[in-house]
């Protein structure tokens, strides 16, 4: 829709590399799609220097803003934060997209037209006309084993819980209390779907590429997928 204002969040630790690119993918597919976009950094002090690299970025380019903040306060808390600003200037959509070039940019037309019908549209990495480069089997079968058992203790009928590309619809994120969600890691996006889901929100799934970075470095770790475990218990006791 023309001039409604899309936001698109990226959350960075550690991505001197893949930034810069990521940021001319984003802005020559808006440019073509004629997307009002405005895209806000939240760099979590990298010590490789991407919050210069983000700062750069800012000058170079109206549409885009940079957030640094002092230390590293995990992905659940950038997104809390981005969020907030996407709220306080009234955004129509909101996206969530990884640094790492893992997500495709190109696929943000095809989220925004099944926009019109949902509240939340997930990349899903796990439906027909997906796929998953790059990555080794065990991590493959950490996030579908982690995934299937979200899915089942929580009875949500979606196939990526975790997927790190999606787009939100604004008025209904101001419905959530964000405040309330304190996870930082796949426990922060497995919760937002549910709390969707509670809202009998509309949600539905697009097939997306998902290719595992080539440069920097992944920040998952057990700490982050236990976490998820615990939380998807908890929020079982509240339904
Ligand atoms: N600001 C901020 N970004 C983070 C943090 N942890 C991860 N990220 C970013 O979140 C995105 C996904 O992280 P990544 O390490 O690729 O997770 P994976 O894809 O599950 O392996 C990337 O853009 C990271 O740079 C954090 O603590 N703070
Ligand atoms: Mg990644």
């Amino acid at each position: 829709v023309p001039n409604e204002l899309v936001y698109i969040i990226i959350p960075t630790y550690n991505e001197k590399e893949s930034l810069p690119l990521l940021i001319e993918e984003i802005l020559s597919v808006c440019k073509k799609a004629r997307i009002n976009e405005k895209i806000l950094i939240i760099d979590d002090n990298s010590p490789d220097g991407t919050g210069e690299i983000a700062r750069a970025l800012q000058k170079k380019y109206a549409s885009i803003y940079t957030y640094n903040r002092k230390s590293k306060k995990g992905l659940g808390s950038a997104y809390r934060f981005g969020f907030s600003k996407a709220l306080q200037e009234n955004a129509a959509f909101i996206f969530e997209i990884d640094a790492d070039l893992s997500h495709n940019p190109r696929s943000i037309p095809r989220f925004l037209r099944a926009m019109q019908e949902n509240d939340l549209v997930l990349g899903s990495r796990y439906i027909p006309h997906a796929s998953v480069k790059n990555w080794n089997t065990v991590r493959q079968c950490i996030s579908r084993a982690g995934i299937y058992y979200a899915r089942k203790v929580l009875d949500i009928p979606f196939t990526d819980l975790t997927t790190g590309f999606r787009c939100i619809r604004a008025s209904k994120l101001r419905t959530i209390d964000l405040a309330s969600i304190q996870t930082e890691g796949y426990g922060f996006q497995i919760e937002l779907v549910h709390l969707f889901h509670q809202k009998n929100l509309r949600i539905a799934e697009i097939p997306i590429t998902f290719i595992e970075r080539r440069s920097g470095k992944s920040k998952f770790s057990k700490q982050i997928a236990f976490e998820a475990f615990k939380k998807v218990i908890e929020l079982r006791k509240n339904i």
